[in-house]
């Protein structure tokens, strides 16, 4: 039996549908600041969109506008960003841009739980089970060396963990990210200091958006 989508809420987000063009305002969040706590409290959701990613948006769109890219999405810039060498920064504050979005999506209030459908049915596949998968995740977001993030992704039909460092993100890498973890100090220190585990563990019972990754699912589908 097809699994029924799940239902758009009225702030879905849809990383690969997205029209707006540099120069970028910060997308507002998808909840309130406080709406996560007290697994992420509203001082570090302040700073981490108020601030942080603030500031990628800001340098992506001086930079942008020098490299003669205004009009474009950020999608289109990231991805132009890492064919060209010559300006590792449009890179680094492009694609930290587009994660960020990615992350807040990623995480709902009263989230956490089991993905259902063809999801659940593709994570028991490629992980064993449910388990399995979150033992895989929570291991490589704990032993990312250093910043970078944690991504369940689509390779073809196939499910996978991806590490990756600093700014680096799967859609430049030909596969379909799902679901986002940020590893950096930044998303977590307020909260739990030096305990990352703690905080990955808490990410993942409680936040972890899976109706926002069937969605990507159902895109990856399609491609
Ligand atoms: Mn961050």
């Amino acid at each position: 039996m097809p699994a029924m989508a799940a239902p758009k809420s009225a702030s879905f987000w849809s990383p690969f549908d997205d029209h707006q063009v540099a120069p970028f305002s910060l997308p507002p969040l998808p909840y309130e600041e406080g709406a996560l706590a007290p697994v992420i409290s509203a001082a570090t959701l302040a700073v981490h969109h108020g601030a942080h990613h603030k500031a990628y948006i800001d340098k992506t769109n001086k930079m942008a506008e020098e490299k003669g890219l205004t009009g474009k999405t950020l999608l289109d810039i990231v991805k132009k960003a890492a064919a060209d060498k010559s300006n590792p920064g449009l890179f680094n504050n492009s694609a930290q841009a587009w994660n960020h979005t990615f992350y807040w999506h990623s995480m709902t209030p009263g989230g956490g739980g089991q993905p259902q459908g063809a999801l659940k049915a593709a994570i028991e596949k490629d992980f064993g089970s449910f388990d399995g998968f979150k033992k895989e995740f929570s291991k490589a977001a704990a032993e990312q060396f250093g910043s970078g993030w944690t991504w369940l992704v689509a390779d073809g039909s196939k499910l996978k963990i991806m590490p990756t460092g600093n700014a680096d993100t799967p859609i430049v890498h030909n596969v379909t990210p799902l679901l986002t973890i940020d590893v950096w100090e930044h998303a977590y220190y307020l909260d739990y200091k030096n305990k990352r585990p703690d905080y990955i563990a808490a990410w993942l019972d409680k936040l972890a958006n899976w109706s926002f990754a069937a969605e990507n699912f159902a895109h990856a589908g399609k491609k």
